[in-house]
């Protein structure tokens, strides 16, 4: 079991409601969630004019490797609606792989830890809350 951190973030139609599923997906695809951070809306931090977002941060456990959870978080990204239109734009729920253990992963496409996590309140904010930020 590798405990891991997964940012959840999600700025369009009902909000809370995608978090609550994708929360509840995960558990049913292998992912043991642990312990989630509270919910909080934050302003969109993007060159392209959007909603608020609600973001959190999910603690996991899993025996899934790195790329296959990557693959399973694309599914259930995928079942609740999610278009990847533009870059930092507008989606249902996102849901990113902050922390996988302690592994350092630089390949097309997985990057972990995440490489935004220190610039990105609204993700340290969650991290914080479970005891797992840099600062
Ligand atoms: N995600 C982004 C881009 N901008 N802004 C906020 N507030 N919350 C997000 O989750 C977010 C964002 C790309 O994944
Ligand atoms: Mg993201
Ligand atoms: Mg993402």
């Amino acid at each position: 079991m590798t405990r891991c951190y997964i940012g959840i973030g999600s700025n369009m139609g009902d909000r809370r409601s995608f978090i609550e599923k994708a929360i509840e997906s995960m558990g049913r695809a292998g992912i043991n969630v642990t312990r989630v951070s509270s919910i909080y809306e934050t302003d969109p931090v993007s060159d392209i004019p959007q909603g608020k977002y609600l973001n959190g941060v999910a603690e996991i456990e899993t025996t899934l490797k790195p790329r296959d959870l990557l693959d399973a978080l694309n599914e259930i990204e995928e079942s609740l609606g999610r278009k990847r239109l533009l870059r930092n734009g507008p989606r249902t729920i996102d849901l990113d792989i902050l922390y996988y253990g302690n592994e350092v992963i630089k390949e097309d496409g997985l990057k972990i830890p995440h490489e935004k996590i220190g610039e990105r309140e609204f993700v340290l904010k969650g991290l914080r809350e479970l005891g797992k930020a840099l600062r």
